[in-house]
């Protein structure tokens, strides 16, 4: 039967009326309901050994596109709703994103899933089902608020099982509920992403904005995804969260190995498990509890996690390394305590050096030590990165492990960031240098014989204006702003942290505007683009959120100046609006202060869709550097041991940089001018500015002018169209490394040996 037959006989079925006749919403319905079906239906991976990828956060997006694209029915599906007078893009706008994750590491899990898919590796991902997401972001009166952001619908990829386990907490037993989504690859065959939740979770308890009882852990305990921190009971509450999530996995691993027969002895032969991040990091004492339990000797249990598990590591930033006191896990998981003492004993045989202690001198439980520790590896995200947890911050730990150190740097799915986000690109591809690429990404590089071709260089212009001109219709509609087609879009989109700079780019856009004002206008209109959200405990986040809204009032009310310079911070950021931004870019913002962004992957999306990097030489941007060349990427700033050193020596004084410097003493003062406090909030300014001048721990001023610089540099590189498209096709020539596909052959050669 043909595919059309078979839609509208579902449509039939469902709502007694042809395909023609349904609205978006009854068409998407259908559709899901199709899909799954074919999910259903779809072969599982299978193999001897399966990976265990445990994560906080999965930030999958929407799904809809993605698995017809992965089915290979992207485009018949089109064009049978087209005939019937729909358009696939409006009906995915019914779907509701799933609020999952909250950015790079939730996004690379969702990459990974469907790499390891495609490449055949059987896995699970396990996760935990968050009815309310991370937050909504709003702005209200130039300030983020947030509020939650349910997803959860009768007509979801979710499917609800029968599969509980009992996860002991101290003073009650709680049982967690597997919930599933398929994950499909471009091979047709489906993985799983598993999702363990709380029956009793009431979304009822939560009021004024994102505030809930953080102690009434039966009703709180899957309603967001890292809950407020900066009190006890919000630690604790992560505690509670993170160990029902091992728990519920480490219960699933072994009764998946009861179910087969196997000996748990013989565990690491047939799983390999994936810490991503320290919020998984209990997996490891959980499961030498329950091995235990099930009659292996302490000793042998240790071997075997330590055989079976590994850890990937997201960050050198301190505040991000977790450590739990142990006072708190006796109060809410006192089973684990004695095997944390232990190991800590273990551990400190191996070594004495106090900083790869699991239990430190304040009784403080270090979860990346436990993990490195007790897993078979530990690998940064890009290379830069990996050198730097070598050679500086894991150094005690390298000595001791040298072999167990690798790197692993990042990579995007090309399913979603190509094919889905950029039809008229991936046309153009496959037109110039067939469809290898879809397979091979390293294939992209025969593009390269094109670089001097100005029809093709016309045509990868042409592809860029069409998805500016459609981002411009998008903001339009979901913000009312208008933008500039023909202005350069230069696009910062990541979570708002101070390491990334975001205020730096603000500065820029204040030096701009005094240029403008006094007359000095610049050879095309700029559009500077923000997407990010704070996390509500970081407040000096949330103020930088604030002085970008300021500035894009300002500006748009400033008839001289918003004809040459625009500011727009779009609102809750998310996948679904990563796939619209991402290609419409020309420029990619990526000027973190180097040695801090472990590696980024927007850079990557960017450059997969023909933007020029404007960035430092950090994280996966140095690999980027290379692969371009200088002629194709715009780098500067201090590089990351002259970063590194300033730290050690204490010596990087911001105010020094602004006593010094007109510009930077101008672009400062702004925040707090009479101007900026006509609109904004005077103490929020003002905290922005004293903390640049007192404080400035991520060293925007030490940067800003050579970051001023490159701008200007980049920006006349734009004018020269031909040679700029030229630097549009040798960074999309270029990107094919840094598919997700050759990362995931990475991990499986050296850390899980699937098959
Ligand atoms: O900040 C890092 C990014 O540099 C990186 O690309 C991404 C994926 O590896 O992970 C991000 N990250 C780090 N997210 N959370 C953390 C620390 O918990």
């Amino acid at each position: 039967m043909k595919l059309e037959d078979i839609l509208e006989e579902y449509s039939l079925a469902m709502f007694d009326r042809a395909i023609a006749e349904l609205d978006d919403k009854e068409c998407y319905v259908m559709l899901l309901n199709y899909v799954k079906k074919q999910l259903d239906k779809a072969p599982r991976v299978e193999g001897k050994k399966k990976l265990y990828y445990i994560s906080a956060e999965f930030l999958i997006g929407k799904l809809l596109s993605n698995n017809l694209i992965n089915l290979k029915i992207y485009h018949d599906v089109k064009e049978i709703l087209e005939k019937n007078g729909k358009s696939l893009s409006a009906i995915e706008e019914v779907e509701l994103e799933p609020s999952l994750g909250n950015g790079g590491l939730g996004r690379l899990a969702a990459c990974f899933m469907d790499s390891i898919t495609t490449l055949d590796l059987p896995a699970d991902g396990v996760g935990l089902n968050y009815h309310l997401g991370l937050f909504l972001q709003k702005f209200e009166h130039n300030e983020q608020k947030e509020y939650p952001n349910p997803w959860l619908s009768d007509n979801s990829w979710l499917n609800k099982t029968d599969v509980t386990f009992e996860v002991p907490f101290k003073n009650v037993t709680l049982p967690s509920r597997l919930y599933e989504i398929e994950v499909s690859g471009y091979n047709g065959k489906v993985n799983t992403l598993k999702l363990f939740d709380l029956d009793t979770v009431d979304e009822t308890i939560v009021e004024s904005g994102i505030g809930f009882d953080k102690k009434d852990i039966e009703k709180n305990l899957t309603l967001f995804l890292y809950p407020d921190d900066s009190d006890d009971d919000g630690r604790k509450l992560r505690i509670y969260q993170q160990y029902f999530l091992v728990s519920s996995a480490a219960q699933m691993i072994i009764a998946d190995l009861k179910a087969k027969n196997i000996d748990l002895r013989d565990l690491h032969k047939y799983v390999v498990i994936q810490i991503n991040d320290t919020h998984p990091s209990m997996v490891i004492p959980e499961l030498i509890r329950l091995l235990t339990a099930e009659g292996l000797d302490f000793e042998e249990a240790v071997a075997e996690v330590e055989k079976t598990t590994a850890y990937t590591n997201h960050t050198i930033l301190a505040e991000a390394l977790e450590t739990w006191p142990i006072a708190y896990l006796e109060e809410i998981v006192p089973q684990l305590v004695p095997i944390i003492r232990k190991l800590d004993e273990i551990a400190k045989t191996r070594s004495q050096d106090e900083a790869t202690f699991v239990i430190d001198n304040d009784g403080r439980v270090h979860m990346a030590s436990m993990d490195i520790h007790f897993s078979q590896s530990t690998n940064g995200v890009a290379a830069i990165h990996t050198d730097i947890l070598k050679n500086e911050e894991l150094h005690s730990f390298y000595e001791l492990y040298p072999n167990k150190f690798n790197n692993k740097t990042n990579g995007i799915t090309f399913r979603r960031w190509l094919f889905e986000a950029n039809p008229e690109l991936t046309k153009f591809l496959d037109e110039h240098i067939g469809e290898g690429y879809k397979k091979d990404a390293v294939e992209l590089q025969k593009l390269l014989q094109f670089k001097d071709d100005k029809k093709v260089l016309e045509q990868l212009l042409d592809i860029k204006a069409i998805k500016k001109r459609q981002l411009a219709k998008y903001l339009k509609e979901q913000q009312n702003v208008d933008i500039d087609e023909h202005s350069i879009y230069d696009i910062q989109i990541k979570r708002l942290h101070e390491y990334k700079r975001q205020q730096m780019n603000a500065l820029y856009i204040i030096d701009e505007y005094l240029k403008i004002k006094n007359g000095f206008v610049p050879k095309r209109p700029i559009t500077c683009i923000f997407g990010a959200k704070a996390a509500p405990a970081y407040i000096l986040a949330k103020d930088i959120i604030h002085v970008i809204l300021t500035l894009q009032q300002l500006i748009d009310s400033d008839p001289d100046v918003r004809k040459h310079l625009r500011v727009v911070m779009v609102e809750n950021y998310n996948v679904t609006k990563a796939e619209k931004l991402i290609p419409a870019a020309d420029i990619s913002e990526q000027i973190s202060l180097a040695s801090k962004e472990a590696s980024g992957t927007s850079n990557m999306k960017f450059m997969l869709n023909g933007a020029v990097t404007l960035g430092t030489d950090d994280g996966a941007n140095v690999e980027i550097h290379d692969l371009v060349g200088l002629d194709n990427i715009f780098i500067f700033g201090a590089k990351a041991d002259e970063v590194i050193d300033h730290y050690k020596n204490h010596d990087y004084c911001s105010r020094h940089f602004y006593e010094n410097s007109e510009r930077i003493r101008q672009a400062v003062d702004f925040i707090t001018s009479d101007a900026m406090k006509a609109i904004g909030n005077p103490a929020l300014l003002q905290a922005v500015h004293d903390d640049l001048i007192n404080k400035d721990w991520f060293m925007t001023l030490l940067d800003f002018e050579a970051y001023v610089a490159e701008k200007q540099k980049i920006m006349d590189a734009y004018e020269n169209r031909l040679d700029w498209a030229k630097k549009m096709l040798v960074n999309i020539a270029q990107a094919g490394y840094f598919s997700s596909d050759r990362t995931i052959l990475q991990y499986n050669e050296d850390i899980w040996h699937l098959k």
